[in-house]
């Protein structure tokens, strides 16, 4: 059986599995063990066929691959492609969603509307486009055509880098590296790669540069102002969490993945009287829709819908035998599941032309049927109730509160007031000291880890130390179970000063921001933050960090990138694959800082994490000049972090 997580509820359902024979990621995850040292150190070369090539990292094997490559080439080939895979992964997010948007604008979507027509009209006048005397639909029609088109934009630079602040947008100018259009950056990134092409290690890293660009500053932040606009924008919500929501007498249904298009109709779909009233005949009291991963976001946000649980938790789920069914599309569902499933009585649907997944049964999504295909798939769920066998049921009884549903421009109003719309408030509160500064705890959750507990003992040493936490996808699921996204939290974890400001405006001192794709929220409230003034002229001035403290898919790597080159320090928890060239750990780690002014950070342990964070944090402070932290206490035993 697989070692303990660290998270109870995880090991009551794991323990279950053993005695089921259930294979987990966990067990999986320890067969692996000891993992590849080449790999882990990134010194590995699969690109060509004269290899796998591999580089002694002592120094005394081989030091270059069959064609001549070392190390520095090596791992900085190796960081650009996962760099790649990231910001294709979220920009074809993107993607999507802008031809929903120009396919509802020509009239072939018709489940969907717009609901955030302000939003709609700000950034088709963003984006260059005329709306006067044109309606709704026409504006959404020339907006997608309008944002599809910068996919394939040859010249020139994304329209939404000019969000950034002038000095942002000079350095990119500067280093080269400010991106021409989305497809060609991830493609160019690849092809740079490739066997005998780009291959001075610098050189190499610029391509991964863009590439995360053209995902923060493009593929994601479009996902984003999407979303918005075609299923609401967000306010602050009150809803549940942890694999406690499912419930023994309604039909269980999980929503998994990441796009918002398809999730998003079923939530309508589900309060639907038919489907409702099938529910009934079939013997539940009703139909209890749940996420995981960052479609629980999306529709958390939007809806309330609980979050059931993180990624870690989606096999746990199925080993609940309360689940009808998985609805799942891209981007973090484990090939594993249907495993798992064969021995409860969950049905697996997928649903994304984009990816199938081996015995799941594969129900195509299009727009134009979207309320019909999505009423399809909830009777297939409905009329599984019947097939719960109930001495296989375990729900655990543990769910916690939390609150979610933070925007950009929605902690405009909460931290201003509904009289005073501005940012003003919270630059005030860190120029007089009362909040130190801001911190990003995003990312995934690993088993490298203890399950989760890693993002919340990171945010609980932040926040006692005056620091606003803002924060997105699993990592958020994370802190929310462990009970901090709820404004009562302040008044146990949050240090004197911020947890002054949480009482004043009424809000938690860890503010749920959305999805993967939302991290650009924290990107644009960035850009709020220098416009209103009094913290930095640019990015990098201001008393801002950046974590992920168990990160593990490639759009984190992309992630991280677009923050580092937009000027933050990123810290993660488990360290990129580069440790294998001193040269491209050094220039990722420390050269990098006078040119973009952020740098990446490696430290596992999440506390000592957390203090290289307030450090950095204490640096910009210093640097501006402003008043010391009005009840400023770091443990003299912390001091011991450089
Ligand atoms: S879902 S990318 S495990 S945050 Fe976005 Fe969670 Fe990481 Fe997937």
């Amino acid at each position: 059986m697989a070692k303990p997580t660290g998270n109870p509820i995880n090991d009551q359902l794991l323990e279950i599995a053993a005695q089921n024979n259930i294979s987990t990621i966990w067990d999986r995850f320890m067969e692996q063990e000891p993992h590849c040292g080449f790999g882990t150190l990134g010194v590995c070369c699969k690109i060509c066929n004269l290899g796998p090539c591999r580089i002694d990292p002592f120094g005394e094997g081989a030091q270059k691959g069959a064609c001549g490559a070392d190390a520095d080439t090596i791992s900085a080939r190796n960081l650009a492609r996962n760099t790649a895979g990231g910001a294709a992964c979220h920009s074809d997010h993107g993607r999507d969603l802008a031809r929903t948007l120009l396919e509802m604008g020509r009239g072939h979507a018709k489940d969907y509307s717009i609901k955030d027509p302000v939003k709609l009209k700000k950034l088709a006048i963003e984006f260059g486009l005329s709306i006067t005397g044109k309606n709704e639909l026409k504006i959404a029609e020339e907006l997608g055509e309008r944002i599809l088109k910068e996919y394939g934009q040859q010249e020139g630079e994304l329209t939404l880098i000019k969000r950034a602040p002038k000095k942002q947008q000079e350095i990119w100018r500067k280093t080269n590296v400010s991106p021409r259009g989305i497809d060609i950056e991830v493609v160019q990134a690849m092809s740079r790669t490739h066997i005998g092409c780009d291959n001075e290690y610098k050189h190499v890293l610029e391509a991964a540069i863009r590439a995360s660009l053209v995902d923060g500053w493009g593929g994601s932040m479009i996902a984003t102002e999407l979303s918005d606009i075609l299923f609401g924008s967000p306010e602050p919500i009150r809803a549940e969490i942890n694999l406690g929501v499912l419930k023994e007498d309604e039909v269980n249904i999980l929503l998994h993945g990441h796009e918002p298009v398809l999730s998003d109709i079923i939530v309508t779909a589900s309060q639907d009287k038919e489907i409702q009233e099938l529910a009934r005949k079939n013997g539940a009291k009703g139909i209890n829709l749940s996420g995981i991963c960052c479609t629980a976001a999306e529709v958390l946000m939007r809806h309330g819908v609980p979050m059931a649980g993180n990624f870690l938790q989606q096999e746990l789920a199925i080993v609940t035998g309360a689940v009808e069914a998985m609805i799942v599309d891209i981007q973090c569902i484990m090939p594993s599941l249907p495993e798992v499933a064969k021995h409860y009585h969950t049905k697996l649907i997928s649903t994304s032309p984009k990816a199938k997944f081996a015995g799941m049964e594969h129900i195509e999504f299009h727009e134009e049927k979207a309320m019909e295909i999505a009423k399809k798939i909830l009777r297939i769920a409905v009329e599984n109730y019947k097939n719960r066998n109930r001495s296989k049921v375990n729900i655990p009884k543990e769910k916690m509160t939390l609150v979610a549903g933070f925007t950009m421009e929605n902690i405009f109003y909460n931290l201003g007031g509904s009289f005073r719309p501005s940012y003003r408030p919270l630059n005030d509160a860190i120029i007089s000291g009362r909040i130190r500064g801001v911190a990003g705890v995003v990312g995934c959750d690993n088993p490298k880890n203890e399950s989760g507990m890693c993002h919340a003992d990171m945010v609980r040493e932040l926040i006692k130390n005056d620091v606003l936490v803002v924060q997105t996808g699993c990592s958020g699921g994370a802190c929310a179970k462990a009970g901090l996204l709820t404004p009562e939290s302040a008044f146990k974890f949050a240090g004197e000063g911020l947890r002054e400001i949480c009482e004043t405006v009424g809000i938690p001192p860890v503010l749920h921001t959305g999805s993967c794709v939302d991290n650009t929220r924290i990107l644009t409230a960035c850009c709020e933050m220098v416009k209103e003034g009094g913290i930095g002229n640019s990015i990098d001035e201001l008393p801002v960090a950046g974590a992920a403290p168990e990160w593990m898919s490639e759009k984190a790597i992309a992630i991280g990138w677009y923050f580092v080159t937009s000027g933050l320090l990123v810290v993660l928890g488990t360290p990129l694959r580069v440790l294998g060239s001193k040269n491209v750990t050094k220039y990722i780690c420390n050269e990098i800082e006078p040119i973009y002014g952020g740098k990446w950070a490696f430290e596992g342990d999440p506390i000592k994490a957390a203090h290289l964070m307030i450090a950095h944090i204490d640096k910009k402070r210093e640097a501006l000049k402003l008043k010391p932290l009005m009840y400023a206490k770091i443990c003299s035993d912390d001091k011991l972090i450089p």
